[in-house]
């Protein structure tokens, strides 16, 4: 057996405040919810996968456009043809009383608003049962677990649940604890909501697909969809990254220089020693250490022109975009975790005394300029360059 297990579609996101960019740039960043969805479909109709189940959120409800809708009847009707059924819910975002199937086409199962498990069996015979439900209001806060039924007699048994582990409070999207799930005996969890991907237990995979596609900077990072396949009698998922549009926050060490020019191809240059080609990646930058620029361009920075500089010259560089420009008065510190930091703090405490550096001169000693240069030392100074070299990347 092998299926698709996707969530949070979030189709036609409206991806606000990203309008400064180009027009095709924008249009195509636009559209990126809807091709994560259509390359999912590719990938399920080229993989002849069983089946496909979307855990919720297919739309937002503010942006349940007619262009939505059109396009997900269309993706629809595609795995149709190709004879691969759909198992869908609603979740917290597109919730409604679910009477029919409306317009989808006939491959469609939708859940309704009450738990239900519907089966299907496979060509080699193999039988599965699906248990889901749609949010009929914008908030569950009852348990909806306990009314999942336990694994019987089927092959296979997997659970479609949008909803939120149990905190101490604001419980609003059906709360469940892993646990609970595992209780039930089933052989994979298809969760929806959480729009990072992640595993909530490995036996058996409790799984967030996380959305296709991320929408804001909040949702950073590698985003697509789990193809899940069976070896032996376990259910083994895979992630399989998607995205168009990746976003990324970066942080670059300003240049010391009073050059506008020689500044702004520095940072395009250390963006692009950054980034990968693919997929294309929106980018908040942060630059470092600005203290060591000029007035002049510290102005420049603080009041958006070097980020429209940046902007125009990299529109059609098909690699990255820089959305936002952050400064930063302190130095850059990529490589040092707290720990290492710490160790170091206290390390450099002991090094650099008066005592340490009088005994370093004193080997000096027949390189009287040397020595005297380094009496002369603010010890601060010291510390501060020795603290960068080694906090240097690679
Ligand atoms: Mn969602």
């Amino acid at each position: 057996m092998r299926f698709i297990h996707t969530a949070d579609l979030h189709l036609d996101s409206p991806f606000l405040g990203l309008t400064s960019m180009p027009k095709p740039l924008w249009e195509r960043v636009h559209s990126s919810t809807f091709t994560a969805f259509q390359k999912i479909v590719d990938d399920a109709i080229a993989l002849k996968v069983d089946f496909i189940l979307i855990s919720g959120d297919i739309y937002d409800r503010d942006q349940q456009s007619i262009a939505a809708t059109d396009f997900f009847i269309k993706q629809c009707e595609r795995l149709n043809q190709a004879h691969i059924p759909v198992y869908l819910l609603y979740g917290n975002h597109d919730y409604q009383i679910v009477q029919d199937t409306g317009e989808l086409p006939a491959n469609v199962h939708i859940f309704g608003n009450r738990v239900t498990t519907t089966t299907l069996t496979l060509a080699n015979h193999d039988s599965v049962a699906i248990s889901g439900f749609s949010y009929d209001q914008r908030w569950i806060q009852e348990d909806q677990v306990q009314k999942y039924p336990s694994k019987r007699n089927e092959t296979w048994h997997i659970g479609m649940l949008h909803g939120a582990v149990r905190q101490r409070q604001d419980n609003h999207y059906a709360p469940f604890t892993t646990d609970e799930l595992i209780a039930k005996n089933y052989d994979y969890w298809a969760l929806g909501h959480i729009h990072k991907h992640q595993f909530l237990n490995e036996k058996p995979p409790i799984v967030y697909s996380g959305n296709p596609q991320g929408r804001h900077k909040n949702e950073a990072g590698q985003h697509g969809y789990y193809l899940v396949e069976s070896q032996g009698n376990k259910l083994v998922p895979q992630f399989k990254p998607i995205a168009e549009i990746e976003w990324i926050s970066l942080t670059v060490n300003a240049l010391s220089t009073s050059n506008l020019a020689e500044v702004e191809r520095s940072l395009s240059q250390a963006i692009d020693g950054k980034l990968k080609n693919s997929p294309f990646q929106l980018v908040e930058l942060t630059i470092a250490n600005i203290e060591q620029l000029s007035p002049t361009i510290r102005h420049l920075l603080a009041n958006g022109d070097v980020l429209e500089h940046l902007q125009d010259q990299n529109a059609d560089n098909g690699k990255w975009w820089i959305y936002d420009l952050l400064l930063h008065q302190q130095n850059l510190l990529p490589s040092m975790t707290d720990l290492d930091e710490q160790y170091w703090q206290q390390a450099a405490q002991e090094v650099f005394t008066p005592a340490n550096i009088a005994e370093l001169t004193k080997s000096l000693a027949r390189d009287a300029d040397l020595a005297a240069k380094l009496t002369n030392l603010d010890l601060q100074q010291l510390k501060q360059a020795t603290t960068q070299l080694l906090r240097r990347e690679d």
